[in-house]
């Protein structure tokens, strides 16, 4: 039994710490975290009267065991353990009181020391000294950075019109507070043009959230009840270990393991039937399913008439999606078609995990969108561990107003500019983009056009500042660098997109050299632009606060920050019944979506093929890997060696016209651009279909940048990226 003790340490602070029953309190209280540091106890007087503990003498703690967040940009959100020993992090495990993870963390986190204490880590401000993108620069202070800074933005303003200033961030830390707190504030107080953050998910999450109202799905910890798992697009053993071992344990039980891919790699593998096909036909397939499941009788018409709106007209709909219709364009044999929705149609609970890898297509919203569709058919919601998963970030939303202040935006029309689309903003000449602040994010290697994003960079009149922990392709073509603290080293708060709990963080360890963390450097620069407002003033802890305390969202009404910081684990509340507070226009599942023509698209869920791109002879899916997270990890040796070289999966008829033999190097190549990496000959993809994986870094002259050759058209919603449907052509070197 675990019971809680209020501590009280001298001062009108007080800690509420865990203790188990029966063990000595000596034995139990380790360490408090107490004014930004961390006190082992000493002494104790407990009062049982009151239930409590009274601290008598404590010391400033060096050593011990710190509970932390993974800050990764990982659906898992992993609640961690990290070693100290004399002010250094020597370990980092997984906490087994991780209701979801339970103490196992992935590889490429157990080997974060080797990040944090990089000797390639930055210390100090730089600035550049040589030509762009040369990689020269000299030391300077934070003074001489900030004000650099301020001057050359002042200088815009006047000159240009404060939109000619970008920033561009992303998740490289999932902390609310670093990637969307005093960042926000001080860019709408500024009233600097605006990112659009597609991308992700942002195509799929749109679909979702035409079909469910938003991004809710299964609890994931109830899946353990599923007696089928469909991995649609999705690497789960690389990107959602945690859900890959809630399905084997439920795979113990008898359930079945469906696994949809265009790649048969780690995740196809362990499937108990994999399914391959034809990339960006995803969407096809779910009609096919649909088609069976109203024709076989397999639907739950109940179910149908009480949660959603549509099912008769998507009935008529779908008798189009014949199964050798569906058979021609996704590649999929009829017999298999017809096999895999009786599976789904008969076996329950079922439980599809939608990946990003399908929705980032040109057709990638409406995909996610249709197979969003599927749980309600067989009227999987009302079951336990049933339903799908996309992203279940809903759940844990924050108080966005009170964290992010748009309030503080003049200028409310203020130009957005999609961050797929950086290449093309970079090189617009009509009211160019004169400045970009980079933080949380690594464009010159992450995002489509990569040849364009990087001539852009490269441009002398662009006044470029990175942000980060080291110097990436990006910071390369940096005027001012700005070195960051690693997660560890900050407050903050985390708030899982696919499990149902929300954790705190705060400093384990002292910031690295002179490294400043984004909210403090925000708070910079917010000073020497002299914003007099209140909302510059806030600390850490008063953000998360305001973030989480009394927010207008029923799965938080019990949250707020002593609760969060009590439980160390907080969950969502999930006795609220989902399909009671379903944010669709109707809220009801809309099978049929008015919305949805009202935004120009079809109100039902219809294949569209992705966009023909002319005649080079392979799809080109340049996926991500198992040993880094993006970019994150391509230049940490532990990490390479793992992952050895970048792979070109083709398979054995393509490579056998080609002469190419498994581990030749190939030049892969289109229009846009071309990299080189090694041939993975075999079975593994479909004629026609090019997988690589990983994002590698380049600075090495190594020709592996992948994303120069995909497309930086925008997705059919939310603008999303399209990285995955782009053609190529694949040649021995
Ligand atoms: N190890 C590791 N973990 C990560 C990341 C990482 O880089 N490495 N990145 C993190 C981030 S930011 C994200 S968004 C998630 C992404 O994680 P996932 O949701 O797993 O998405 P992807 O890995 O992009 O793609 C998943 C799968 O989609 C397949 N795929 C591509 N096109 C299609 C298609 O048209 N149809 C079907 N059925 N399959 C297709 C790919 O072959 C791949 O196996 O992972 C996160 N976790
Ligand atoms: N070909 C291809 N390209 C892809 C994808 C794909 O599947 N295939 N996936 C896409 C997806 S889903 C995503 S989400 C994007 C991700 O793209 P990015 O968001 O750019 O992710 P990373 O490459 O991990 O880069 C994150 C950077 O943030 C830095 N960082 C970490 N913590 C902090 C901090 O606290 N402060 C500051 N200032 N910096 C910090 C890290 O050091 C790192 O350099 O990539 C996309 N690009
Ligand atoms: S990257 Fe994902 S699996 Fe690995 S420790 Fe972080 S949250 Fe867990
Ligand atoms: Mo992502």
């Amino acid at each position: 039994m675990v019971l809680y003790y209020y501590v009280y340490i001298m001062t009108e602070y007080f800690f509420i710490i865990k203790r188990d029953f029966g063990m000595s309190a000596k034995s139990t209280l380790s360490t408090v975290f107490f004014n930004k540091a961390y006190y082992k106890i000493t002494t104790v007087k407990i009062d049982y009267y009151d239930e409590r503990i009274i601290i008598m003498s404590y010391i400033k703690e060096k050593n011990g065991v710190f509970p932390a967040v993974c800050p990764l940009d990982c659906p898992d959100q992993c609640g961690l353990l990290l070693h100290k020993m004399d002010g250094k992090i020597i370990k980092v495990a997984g906490d087994p009181d991780h209701p979801v993870t339970q103490g196992n963390i992935c590889n490429k986190v157990r080997h974060m020391t080797d990040r944090i204490y990089d000797p390639k880590r930055l210390q100090y401000p730089l600035k550049r000294i040589g030509r762009k993108g040369e990689g020269k620069f000299q030391r300077i202070s934070w003074a001489e950075a900030i004000e650099t800074i301020k001057d050359r933005w002042m200088h815009l303003i006047d000159n240009e019109g404060v939109e000619s200033i970008l920033p561009y961030g992303f998740y490289g830390n999932m902390g609310r507070i670093s990637a969307e707190g005093m960042d926000r504030r001080f860019f709408n107080r500024l009233g600097v043009s605006i990112q659009d953050q597609t991308i992700c998910s942002a195509a799929g999450s749109k679909g979702y959230s035409y079909t469910m109202g938003g991004s809710f799905g299964t609890d994931p910890e109830e899946t353990v009840h599923a007696k089928l798992f469909v991995f649609w697009g999705v690497n789960a053993v690389s990107t959602n270990m945690h859900q890959v071992a809630l399905a084997q344990k439920a795979r113990k039980n008898g359930a079945k393991i469906i696994v949809i891919d265009v790649h048969k790699n780690q995740t196809g593998r362990l499937a108990d039937w994999f399914i391959p096909i034809l990339p960006g036909t995803d969407g096809a397939l779910a009609l096919g399913i649909m088609h069976i499941l109203f024709a076989e009788k397999m639907t739950d018409y109940n179910f149908l008439q009480k949660y959603t709106v549509g099912h008769e007209q998507l009935r008529e709909h779908v008798v189009h999606y014949d199964p050798l219709t569906v058979s021609e364009i996704t590649g999929v044999p009829i017999e298999d078609i017809y096999k895999l929705a009786r599976m789904y149609g008969e076996i329950s609970p079922s439980f599809i995990r939608i990946g990003n890898g399908l929705q980032h297509h040109d057709n990638g919203g409406m995909a996610v969108r249709t197979i969003a569709c599927l749980p309600a058919l067989t009227g999987q919601w009302i079951v336990k561990g049933g339903g799908a998963i996309k992203g279940n970030g809903g759940f844990l939303s924050h108080n966005v107003r009170a964290l992010q202040r748009p309030s503080l935006r003049k200028n409310k029309n203020a130009r957005v500019i999609n961050m797929n689309l950086i290449g093309q903003a970079l090189l617009e000449t009509k009211e160019p983009v004169r400045s970009m602040y980079v933080y949380n994010s690594n464009p010159a290697v992450v995002t489509p056009e990569g040849n364009k994003v990087r001539q852009g960079l490269a441009r002398e009149d662009l006044f470029l500042v990175v942000h980060d922990l080291f110097l990436t392709e990006t910071a390369m073509f940096a005027d001012i660098v700005l070195p960051a603290t690693s997660s560890f080293e900050n407050t903050d708060f985390y708030t899982s997109y696919w499990h149902h709990y929300m954790q705190i963080q705060q400093p384990v360890i002292e910031p690295y050299g002179e490294s400043k963390s984004n909210p403090d450097v925000f708070r910079m620069l917010a000073k020497t632009f002299g914003f007099e407002e209140e909302a510059f003033e806030h600390t850490d802890e008063q953000l998360i606060r305001q973030s989480i305390d009394d927010v207008d969202n029923p799965y938080l009404n019990d949250a707020n920050y002593e609760i969060l910081v009590k439980d160390k684990f907080l969950k969502a509340d999930r006795s609220i019944n989902l399909l009671d507070n379903l944010p669709t226009p109707s809220g009801k599942i809309e099978l049929y979506s008015k919305q949805m023509e009202r935004d120009g698209l079809p109100g039902l869920p219809t294949y569209t093929p992705i966009v023909n791109e002319g005649d080079l002879p392979f799809l080109f899916i340049p996926a991500p890997n198992h040993n880094f997270l993006n970019s994150t990890f391509s230049n940490n040796e532990k990490h390479i060696s793992l992952e050895k070289f970048p792979r070109l999966h083709i398979n054995s008829a393509d490579a056998k016209k080609r002469s190419i033999e498994d581990g030749d190097t190939v030049r892969v190549w289109n229009e846009r651009g071309e990299c080189e990496l090694i041939a993975a000959v075999g079975e593994n993809v479909l004629p026609g279909v090019a997988v690589s994986q990983g994002l590698w870094a380049d600075l090495s002259g190594k020709k592996y940048f992948v994303n120069s050759l995909v497309p930086d058209r925008v997705a059919d919603m939310g603008g999303g990226a399209t990285f995955f449907s782009g053609r190529v052509d694949i040649e021995k070197v």
